[in-house]
């Protein structure tokens, strides 16, 4: 079990501003795969990232809209986990807390994190594919992808798919939020996929200091001042409460 150092808590405590970047890492502890991990059942032979991705729904609609029905229920079910809430305790611990989620599961929030920047959009909001707005009614009918009320063209899940720009209001969010911190933490993300990964590059050039916490290496551990070696839903509560101790 990976030790908290106290240079890390020290560094907490002093911090002003702290960025936070999370992956499907902090949801896996929730029952959520992460995109490394195998998919099952009837998705078992498709890569996620054939899946999402405007191509694949051009193709086949039908197939894309009940991959993410079946990730849908997952994301319904799954409840944040121990990770999760000690993100939410963090920002009262610290003077500004800016929380960057490359998931799409609305788990941050579920867990009471306020403001979280969604850089790759939310499973559970639908937008029309034509008029590229979030349509909130509930979808009537029984086709697949149900029909867009104002327009009739197909209902496509509210995420960023691969090729697909960066809503440019994540993107202005995320950026400001890795320039301006001093410590950049980022959770459980293989920082494979970008722009999101460069956000870590974004916050070394401006003299921030990173803490990674994930159980394997990625390409920017031995970038980091403090990797952590573990679980999110283990190391993070500890961290957190080692804050606190060293608050009193
Ligand atoms: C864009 C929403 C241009 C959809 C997602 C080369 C350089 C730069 C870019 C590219 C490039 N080649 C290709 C690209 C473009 C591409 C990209 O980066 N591809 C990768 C594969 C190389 N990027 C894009 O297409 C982006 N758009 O570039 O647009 C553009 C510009 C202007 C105008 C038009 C176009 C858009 C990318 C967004 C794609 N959408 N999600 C959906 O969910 O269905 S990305 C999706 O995959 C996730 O959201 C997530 O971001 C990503 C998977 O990454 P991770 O979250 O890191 O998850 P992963 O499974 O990889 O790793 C999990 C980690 O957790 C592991 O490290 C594991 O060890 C750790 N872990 C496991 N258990 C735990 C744990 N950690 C802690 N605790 C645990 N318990």
């Amino acid at each position: 079990m990976t030790a908290i150092p106290p240079a890390l808590v020290d560094a907490l405590r002093a911090a002003r501003e702290v960025t936070v970047l999370t992956g499907s890492g902090i949801s896996a502890e929730s029952g959520i795969p992460t995109f490394r991990d195998a998919q099952t059942g009837i998705w078992a032979e498709y890569r996620p990232e054939d899946l999402a991705t405007p191509e694949a729904f051009a193709v086949n609609p039908r197939r894309v809209w009940e991959w993410y029905a079946w990730r849908r229920q997952m994301v319904s079910d799954a409840e944040p986990n121990a990770g999760h809430y000690a993100l939410a305790r963090l920002a009262s611990l610290v003077p500004r807390l800016n929380l960057i989620t490359q998931n799409v599961d609305g788990l941050h929030q579920r867990a009471g994190s306020e403001n979280v920047i969604e850089y790759h959009g939310n499973i559970l909001r639908n937008v029309c594919s034509i008029e590229g707005i979030v349509v909130d009614e509930q979808p009537v009918g029984d086709e697949l992808p149900p029909a867009c009320p104002a327009c009739g063209g197909p209902l496509r899940p509210g995420v960023v798919w691969f090729g697909e720009a960066i809503p440019p209001a994540a993107m202005e969010a995320a950026r400001r939020a890795a320039e301006a911190c001093d410590l950049f933490l980022s959770v459980g993300t293989s920082s494979l996929v970008y722009p999101a990964a460069g956000l870590m590059e974004v916050a070394l050039r401006n003299a921030a200091r990173l803490i990674e916490v994930n159980p394997n290496p990625t390409p920017v551990t031995g970038l980091a001042d403090f990797p952590l070696t573990g679980a999110a839903g283990d190391v993070l509560p500890r961290l957190v409460d080692a804050l606190c101790e060293r608050g009193e």
